[in-house]
């Protein structure tokens, strides 16, 4: 037996002096600081009683003891558990609950709040800020460096990442070994990423693009990172010159387009910028290129299949699309119902399958099974399309999901919450187009008789229930919902209706 993450990401680099994360003057960790650190992390997990196989839910600021905290995870065999941190207590709640997590490790700022959380769930609570501080690394300084790697299966769980879904629940998309380390090594090929790489990372590390796409491939490459706490416009531009590649979400994009500082003589000696995560607008891509001269490579994925697909390094990068499928990674377009192949050029839903594919959703088996088709193909809910040269092309979803700034919000979570509101007699969110996070959130509630709509109010009663970036950027009241024959709500109706209200 083997440790197939550990042995492929983190051993090769134990004892290297290499830099693997620094910024500006704020700190600088080589390789063989961050495996100590992720070492004695790993014995302080052991002291505190975390188990292999037992889950860690982790919400804290970015920063490389953070990080350090999935290395020392995959090297004991615990299931690592990053949450966002702008999610509330009760979201936080729901996520150590169901994950059934013996250690939540949070900010100190909000350990008052969650500790009788962890202690109801019968998990332990240690705290780690952003420097580095904490109860946790309290107990970590009295650690020694040596631990034992512990095996692995490659089918066995690194990690949950939870993902909200359409019926307002949380689901934890399970991923193994074999998933990350597959399309780890696939991405440090198509992008061709090597030692000599320096990524600028300003992505937050609990989702997917930060922490597996970036962090992941970086480290299978032995390259290193500007490890940024958040994205910051001008430490982005700061950062720029010292660096030979990028990954962003779109946002991150149109954000350095508006700002005249960033020029072709900023980026002239730059080897790749990536996005993903949510569409990249054809002219985003194009501003890009005539601002720079390079031209934004575009890639798909899910936090359920990590990355599908990608547009080539050498051959064209094709605006409005997200490229081909990743090596051993199959791809085809299908009816919805049917789960029939649509003709070449159809619009139909992205099927895929492939080692990058998770091993279902945790303790739900019945949801799992739902969205896999019996060939193994996973159903990813996007609408696409073939193009002429094969490329595929989204051009939408099926799923009733937003896309804000990156970050995914689904309607039906916040619809329960609206619709539980005294006054409030039904809900129905959209995503319109919003100038800087591509879609913002537009709520439509319709009042009971007599009751009165007061939008500050409806929107501070959401505050302290769920995370800031879901709430809505507007609340606007109807008398009634636009509905079909079938008294479906016709939300395309309403999204027309409000196409301008964020733009
Ligand atoms: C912040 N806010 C958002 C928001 N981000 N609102 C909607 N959508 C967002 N994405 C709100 C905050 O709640 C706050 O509201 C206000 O904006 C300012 O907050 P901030 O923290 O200062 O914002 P900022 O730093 O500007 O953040 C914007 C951002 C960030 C784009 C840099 O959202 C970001 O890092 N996004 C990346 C998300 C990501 O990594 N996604 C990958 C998912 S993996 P208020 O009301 O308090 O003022 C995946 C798979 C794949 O999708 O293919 O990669
Ligand atoms: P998440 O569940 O956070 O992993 O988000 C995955 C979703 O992000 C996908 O199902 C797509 O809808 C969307 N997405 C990711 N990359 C892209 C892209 N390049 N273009 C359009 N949508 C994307």
């Amino acid at each position: 037996m083997a440790n197939l993450l550990f042995d492929s990401l983190f051993k090769p680099h134990e004892g290297s002096d290499k830099i693997f994360l620094t910024n500006a003057d704020k700190f600088s960790m080589s390789y063989a600081e961050f495996l100590e650190l992720a070492g004695r992390i790993s014995n302080a997990l052991g002291e505190i009683g975390v188990k292999s196989g037992d889950r860690i839910a982790l919400q804290t600021a970015k920063s490389p003891h953070a990080l350090a905290v999935y290395a020392a995870c995959v090297r004991s065999g615990v299931v690592f558990l990053p949450l966002n941190t702008a999610y509330t207590a009760p979201e936080v709640e729901y996520f150590v609950r169901d994950s059934g997590a013996s250690l939540v490790i949070c900010d100190p700022g909000s350990a008052a709040e969650l500790r009788p959380i962890a202690e109801q769930a019968g998990a332990n609570l240690q705290t780690l800020d952003g420097a580095g501080q904490g109860s946790l690394a309290d107990l970590v300084a009295k650690q020694t460096a040596d631990f034992e790697i512990v095996d692995r299966d490659e089918d066995d769980l690194a990690a949950i990442l939870y993902t909200s879904g359409t019926t307002g629940r949380s689901k934890g998309a399970m991923l193994t070994h074999k998933n990350l380390v597959s399309n780890a090594r696939a991405l440090v090929d198509c992008w061709r990423f090597t030692a000599d790489d320096v990524l600028l990372h300003a992505l937050p590390i609990f989702h997917t693009h930060g922490l597996f796409v970036a962090s992941n491939v970086m480290l299978l490459a032995g390259g290193s990172m500007i490890f940024q706490p958040t994205f910051n416009l001008d430490a982005v531009i700061d950062a720029l010159p010292n660096v030979t590649s990028m990954m962003g979400v779109p946002t991150f994009y149109t954000r350095l387009l508006a700002d005249p500082r960033f020029d072709r003589n900023l980026v002239s000696h730059m080897r790749l910028f990536t996005s993903g995560s949510a569409p990249l607008l054809a002219e985003t891509h194009i501003e890009f290129e005539a601002r720079t001269g390079h031209r934004i490579l575009e890639r798909y994925g899910m936090t359920e299949t990590n990355m599908i697909t990608s547009n080539p390094y050498d051959g064209e990068r094709r605006a409005g699309t997200v490229g081909f499928a990743l090596p051993d990674v199959e791809v085809r377009i299908c009816e919805s119902d049917s789960g029939k192949e649509v003709a070449s050029g159809e619009i139909g839903v992205i099927e895929v399958r492939g080692p990058n594919v998770f091993k279902g959703y945790w303790q739900m088996p019945e949801k799992t099974a739902e969205e896999f088709r019996d060939d193994g193909f996973f159903v990813t809910g996007d609408l696409a399309k073939f193009d002429e040269d094969g490329y595929v092309q989204i051009v939408g979803r099926e799923k009733d999901l937003i896309i804000s700034g990156g970050y995914n919000i689904y309607p039906k979570e916040l619809e329960l919450l609206l619709d539980e509101l005294p006054g409030v007699l039904e809900s129905a969110v959209v995503g319109v187009p919003h100038a800087d996070f591509g879609e913002g959130v537009v709520a439509v509630v319709v009042m009971q008789p007599k009751a009165s709509f007061d939008e500050a109010e409806l929107a501070g009663a959401l505050r302290e229930r769920i995370a800031r970036f879901k709430q809505p950027k507007q609340i606007v009241v109807l008398d009634e919902l636009p509905r079909n024959t079938m008294g479906k709500v016709q939300k395309n109706l309403l999204r027309e209706q409000f196409a301008d209200l964020l733009a």
